[in-house]
């Protein structure tokens, strides 16, 4: 029945427009009325803040969300994000750390719960919202169940609201009031036999393991001529073909070029383990042509004696040139993806990922089938908060990412 979420500014299941609304705010406040202290906690919690340039505190966010984090229905495995990836999506441009907000036992001093936000220029057809991202949630499991959620979720728009941040995108596998949009995952096996051996990948009837190994196996090289690793001096040009590509959807982010040096660019100097791979495509006259992405996320296997961690490669965003024109050639950009992507899961093979996961989203029909991708179990609802937008089609003909 949705108790806390009937009491917040987001649309209502049963209260679907039968036409299109006019798209904004669902109420607008003053800063002034914005409450200055969080709400208190009950007794033997207290928040803090959680400054994740010291390696201490970076160690408890991981800690925290490497045990208790999001898992699968049949908790077979569980989100392992790394420190370095936690630093890349929770540092980007803006970042503040007022909003990574943690609750600490009091005396033990123990983190038990924590959420964070992040700023971004988030584009809804014809507006953009100056948002937030909120993520990372995660209450200690023996915590569960005692409606702490909804206190973090207030105390996380509290901190927004005081930064004068009124609308937020998150996202999630629960269904709560009401998704703007909604997107399946797709999986693509990278290392068949692990996924089996780990209860990820079935055996499909009638076949055999070493058919299966055969029917994922991958070249060694990648195929398209003038791909390589992103680099500093390819910063505005892929920040420029990625907002024209972007354009074309209904829902994006609008990155700036500290925001696409962030995303994109691996520093090898930083010392941290690779958490986003980008590659550009450079053409003879030196214009980067097309570019593609991908990040590492590790999921834990939570009771297998052979493996204990699955590496997983996710699509993150890409652009081309061939999508540009107009009217698009359907036919040439689905080569051209198909040729994009196909590099990318050998470089991912390279890396030693063992599964590559993608959603349905931006032009991803166009190469899921082909690239041999399968459906998952999953699904990944979109949601705004505090914004009153006209549902983006999902399936695999959504436009958007984030
Ligand atoms: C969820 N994922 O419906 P009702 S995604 C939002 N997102 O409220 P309790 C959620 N709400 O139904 P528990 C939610 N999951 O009564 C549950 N809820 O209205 C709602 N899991 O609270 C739920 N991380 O404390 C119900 O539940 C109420 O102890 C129940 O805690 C929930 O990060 C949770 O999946 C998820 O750690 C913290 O189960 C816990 O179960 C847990 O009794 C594993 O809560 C990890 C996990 C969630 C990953 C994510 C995005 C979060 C978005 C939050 C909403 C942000 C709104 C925008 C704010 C900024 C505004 C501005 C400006
Ligand atoms: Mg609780």
């Amino acid at each position: 029945s949705y108790k806390f979420w009937a009491t917040q500014p987001v649309p209502r299941f049963g209260e679907e427009p039968s036409a299109p609304i006019e798209e904004g705010p669902f109420k607008i406040q003053k800063v002034e009325d914005v409450p200055k202290e969080p709400s208190k906690l009950v007794d033997g919690f207290e928040w803090d803040f959680l400054d994740l340039t010291d390696s201490k505190q970076l160690e408890e966010v991981y800690d925290l969300l490497s045990g208790h984090f999001v898992e699968d229905d049949e908790a077979m495995f569980r989100f392992r994000y790394s420190t370095a990836i936690l630093k890349w999506a929770m540092m980007s441009p803006g970042w503040k750390k007022q909003w990574h907000r943690g609750v600490r036992a009091t005396q033990s001093k123990k983190l038990v719960a924590f959420i964070a936000a992040i700023p971004l220029e988030l584009r809804v057809r014809k507006n953009t919202l100056h948002a937030s991202e909120v993520n990372f949630m995660v209450v200690h499991k023996k915590l569960r169940s005692k409606r702490l959620a909804p206190v973090l979720i207030k105390e996380i728009t509290r901190l927004c609201n005081v930064d004068e941040v009124w609308q937020a995108i998150y996202t999630g596998g629960v269904v709560l009031p009401r998704p703007v949009s909604t997107c399946r995952y797709f999986h693509r096996a990278i290392n068949w036999q692990k996924l089996w051996e780990v209860g990820f990948s079935p055996l499909p009837p009638n076949s055999k393991p070493q058919y299966q190994v055969r029917k994922y196996a991958l070249p060694d090289q990648t195929a398209i001529r003038g791909l390589r690793e992103m680099e500093a001096k390819d910063i505005e040009p892929v920040q420029d073909l990625l907002m024209r590509y972007l354009k074309r959807f209904d829902m994006y982010q609008e990155f700036d070029r500290e925001e696409v040096e962030h995303w994109f660019l691996h520093k090898k100097d930083s010392g941290d383990e690779q958490a986003i791979y980008t590659y550009v495509v450079e053409d003879s006259n030196k214009k980067i042509t097309d570019f593609f992405s991908f990040y590492a996320l590790d999921s834990s296997v939570i009771n297998n004696p052979k493996h204990d961690v699955i590496h997983a490669a996710y699509l993150f965003y890409y652009a081309t040139e061939v999508g540009l024109t107009t009217p698009v050639d359907k036919t040439a950009l689905k080569t051209r993806l198909n040729a994009l992507v196909s590099d990318a899961l050998i470089l991912a093979k390279r890396f030693k990922f063992d599964v590559f996961n993608a959603l349905s989203l931006m032009d991803n029909a166009l190469f899921l089938e082909q690239q041999k991708f399968g459906p998952g179990d999953g699904q990944l609802h979109y949601y705004l908060f505090n914004y009153n937008a006209n549902p983006i089609a999902g399936g695999v003909n959504k436009r958007n990412q984030l």
